[in-house]
């Protein structure tokens, strides 16, 4: 799953369905901040420039990658919005702890996504180094803050 081809930022907003009324709850860590701030401030602003209202945009933040699970499974279960965005970076380190968190994290997520009728969606970075995870947070590669607005969109649309 490369995304080396393809830019995170780059949508058709021709055929992204329309956010007016929406409610989205998005979350990030504030473990490598550089990084999940961009991803933030990307995905408020695709979410408005594709119609949500920024009233309706509910933005919290946790410590880190793992209180990801715990912190959407509270905004999932309050019933208040009609998506969420977990967004994290997680950068590979010497120990096998970037394992764990990130196969925690995903594992937390896919479970609210079965279990609840609230689309969960996965912000995660996961990269061997601090380039890769700037790349992809409004460097050369995009920023996924935009693709998980646009895939909140899409989600919302479809299935409410
Ligand atoms: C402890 C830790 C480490 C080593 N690395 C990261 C990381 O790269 N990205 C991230 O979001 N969080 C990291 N954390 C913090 C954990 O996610 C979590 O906050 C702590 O283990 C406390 O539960």
């Amino acid at each position: 799953m490369a995304t080396e081809m393809h830019n995170l930022s780059a949508y058709d907003a021709s055929v992204v369905a329309d956010g007016k009324g929406r409610k989205v709850g998005i979350l990030y860590a504030e473990w490598n901040s550089e990084i999940t701030y961009a991803l933030r401030d990307g995905a408020v602003k695709t979410l408005i420039d594709n119609g949500v209202n920024s009233e309706d945009i509910d933005v919290k933040s946790v410590p880190g990658s793992w209180e990801l699970i715990f912190g959407a499974a509270q905004m999932v279960k309050s019933g208040k919005y009609d998506s969420v965005i977990a967004i994290g970076c997680v950068i590979r380190g010497d120990t096998p702890h970037f394992d764990y968190i990130c196969e925690g994290v995903t594992a937390g997520l896919s479970k609210l996504n079965v279990e609840y009728d609230v689309p969960v969606i996965f912000g995660l970075i996961t990269t061997n180094n601090l380039l890769q995870a700037q790349e992809r947070s409004g460097g050369r590669l995009g920023n996924k803050g935009d693709e998980c607005a646009v895939t909140a969109l899409q989600m919302m649309a479809t299935f409410k």
